[in-house]
Formats: C-alpha cells, sequence, structure tokens
C-alpha cells in the first residue's frame, strides 16, 4: 500500500475543516457514532453464540417485535452519544417519544434520529443488517434540551446521514452534503478504513427490489410499474432482475454500488400500512439524502422524500429510491401518467 490508509476519524476532520465555523463537535459525534456501531458489529458478529438472538417478548410502538438485539444496539447507540456534549435530543424507531440527554451531560446543538438495528427479523438467519443514523442543527435555542420540534425538521435539512452494514464485513457509509464515502471495517485494528471513495450510483440500473407478495394490495400504478418492470424487452434492458433481501440497509447497499430501484410502496393490506412500511425519520430521509449525493434520486412516488415535512416521530412514508433514470420511471407508473 502506499501512502497511509485514510481512516473514518481522519475523513471526518477533513470534513469538519471544509468548515471553519467547526468547532470539532461534529467530529466527535460521528466518532461516537463509530464507536456504537464497532460494539454493535461485534456483538451482531457473536451473536449466535451468546443469549443475545430471539425476540424480547416486547414490540416496539409499531406493533412489531422486538429482537435483544434491537434493544441492546439501541441502549448501544443512545449510551455512545448522549454523554459528549454534542446533541441537545435524540429519536429512534424503538423508542415511542423523543430521548432527552440526561441532566448530568451538556447539550450540544445537534440532534440525530436513528434506526439502531434495521432488518432485525433477519439476525437469526445470519442475513446483513444495519443501523443508519440522521443528523440535523437544532432550531430551538441553545441552553435548554432540545424538543420534537428540533426532530421533525425536513430531509432536506440533514447535515449528515449514513448507515451501517453488518455484513460480509462491516462498512459505514455516509455523507455531509458533498459526495457519499463507504468504509470498511479492518478488524485487526478496529478502524474504518475508506473503501469507497466519492460513490456514485448508476443514472440505470438493472435490478428492481421489492416485497412481490403484497403485489394483489398494491394500487393498480405500482402494478404495473412491476408488470413493466419483468417483462422481456431485451432492447431496453428488460426484464429488470428481481433482488429482495428484506433488509433495506443490504438492499440500498447492493442498489447504491450496482445500480436499481428499491420500492416500498403504500399497500392496503391493513389500515397502518396506508403510508407503506418505512419510517420517514429513520429510514427514509438518511437514505435519501445519501443516494441524491450519489446521483440517485428518493420519492414517495409523487414528492421528493427529502421536501417532506414530518408530522409526527414515526411517520410512515412510501419509498422509491434507487438510480435516478429507473426511479423517474417508477413515479410516471404511480402517478398514472402511463400503464406500459
Ligand atoms: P425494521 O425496522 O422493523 O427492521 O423493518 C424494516 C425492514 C426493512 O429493513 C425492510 O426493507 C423491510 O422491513 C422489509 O419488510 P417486509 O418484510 O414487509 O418486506
Ligand atoms: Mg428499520
Amino acid at each position: 500500500m502506499s501512502g497511509f490508509a485514510i481512516t473514518l476519524d481522519r475523513h471526518i476532520v477533513d470534513q469538519e475543516r471544509n468548515h471553519p465555523e467547526a468547532t470539532g463537535a461534529f467530529t466527535s459525534l460521528l466518532t461516537d457514532i463509530s464507536l456504537a456501531a464497532k460494539i454493535i458489529s461485534y456483538n451482531v458478529n457473536k451473536a449466535g453464540l451468546i443469549n443475545i438472538v430471539g425476540k424480547a417478548g416486547t414490540t416496539n410502538i409499531h406493533g412489531e417485535s422486538q429482537q435483544k438485539l434491537d434493544l441492546f444496539s439501541d441502549e448501544i447507540m443512545i449510551k455512545a452519544l448522549v454523554h459528549g456534549g454534542n446533541l441537545c435530543v435524540l429519536a429512534s424507531e424503538e423508542n415511542p417519544d423523543i430521548i432527552p440527554v440526561p441532566q448530568k451531560y451538556p447539550l450540544g446543538k445537534y440532534v440525530c434520529c436513528f434506526d439502531p438495528l434495521d432488518g432485525s427479523s433477519n439476525i437469526e438467519a445470519n442475513v446483513s443488517i444495519g443501523t443508519i443514523f440522521s443528523i440535523y442543527t437544532r432550531i430551538t435555542p441553545a441552553g435548554h434540551p432540545g424538543t420534537e420540534e428540533d426532530l421533525l425538521q425536513p430531509g432536506y435539512k440533514q447535515i449528515c446521514a449514513g448507515y451501517v452494514i453488518y455484513g460480509s464485513s462491516t462498512m459505514m457509509v455516509y455523507t455531509t452534503g458533498s459526495g457519499v464515502y463507504g468504509f470498511t471495517l479492518d478488524p485487526t485494528f478496529g478502524a474504518f478504513v475508506l473503501s469507497h471513495d466519492n460513490i456514485k450510483t448508476p443514472k440505470k440500473g438493472k435490478i428492481y427490489s421489492v416485497n412481490e407478495s403484497y403485489f394483489d394490495y398494491w394500487d393498480e400504478g405500482m402494478k404495473n410499474y412491476v408488470r413493466w418492470a419483468k417483462k422481456a424487452v431485451p432492447e431496453d434492458g428488460r426484464p429488470l432482475s428481481s433482488r429482495y433481501i428484506g433488509s433495506l440497509v443490504a438492499d440500498f447497499h447492493r442498489n447504491l454500488l450496482y445500480g436499481g430501484i428499491f420500492l416500498y410502496p403504500a399497500d392496503n393490506k391493513s389500515p397502518n400500512r396506508k403510508k407503506g412500511k418505512l419510517r420517514l425519520l429513520y429510514e427514509a430521509n438518511p437514505m435519501a439524502f445519501i443516494v441524491e449525493q450519489a446521483g440517485g434520486r428518493a420519492s414517495d412516488g409523487q414528492k421528493r422524500i427529502l421536501d417532506i415535512k414530518p408530522l409526527e416521530l414515526h411517520q410512515r412514508i412510501p419509498l422509491i429510491i434507487g438510480s435516478e433514470d429507473d426511479v423517474k420511471i417508477a413515479e410516471q407508473f404511480i402517478q398514472g401518467k402511463r400503464t406500459e
């Protein structure tokens, strides 16, 4: 290897240097997130060996059964992030309410939303899962605890978003609004090392990722899009290939690198799925920020995800995300502007 490996810590410092007003708090916050990621990664890797897989016997606000590793990861994220004096309030997919910073710690100017362990229903099958996070600057006055208002900002106000994928290797992918960078955890010395510089997603892909078992519950536009995607028209690259892991971080990461589209639309399977399944704050917004920075596109089928003003912490949103051309075509079908 020529030169010195670029570690995540070094990369973050370089990014912060581009902002003369920066105080180092942002670097410190991302370092805390990467520490939590290493601890979660270590435990995910040895999950089968210790009594940490399986259901915890509780459900979250969405009525979904919580896994022991969900709760463990949630606790690790909170403990790693609240002590540093960088945050004023947090929100997690696994917690019904906002998470205040305990009084014994100083308050900071940032706000963090996260999904501690996305795709956790796949844990026992050893499928890749991940942690997703999103950072904003507070909008309420400094010196007081942050409020829900700080957390309910539209996605375009994110100053940073990222995910950690616990796969065949552990990777962190993040953006601060000037490109997308991927770092692989080198287990020999415990550092994330730059492995994917300035990631750009292909303008058009060959993959569509969707849980097609909900086909009968979709509206006609969505059905027409999937009919179109699977139709054999070799001259325009169809049929697209179907790939669906059922773990957003893994499906998104593959499509980001190879090109393609991921869809989790609304369906009428049950009343709480009228806006899809995925959450705006913890899943859609961070992934939308990343994909746009990589040259892709994200919408709910009608509007850009990043322009949507959240109304509640656990708001669900249909998510159509990936290569620009593919997402544009899906939007045309969903909006009824084309049927074939
Ligand atoms: P989770 O946050 O409870 O893990 O749920 C989100 C996951 C995503 O990772 C994935 O894209 C989706 O749920 C899969 O849902 P389905 O099983 O309905 O296809
Ligand atoms: Mg999730």
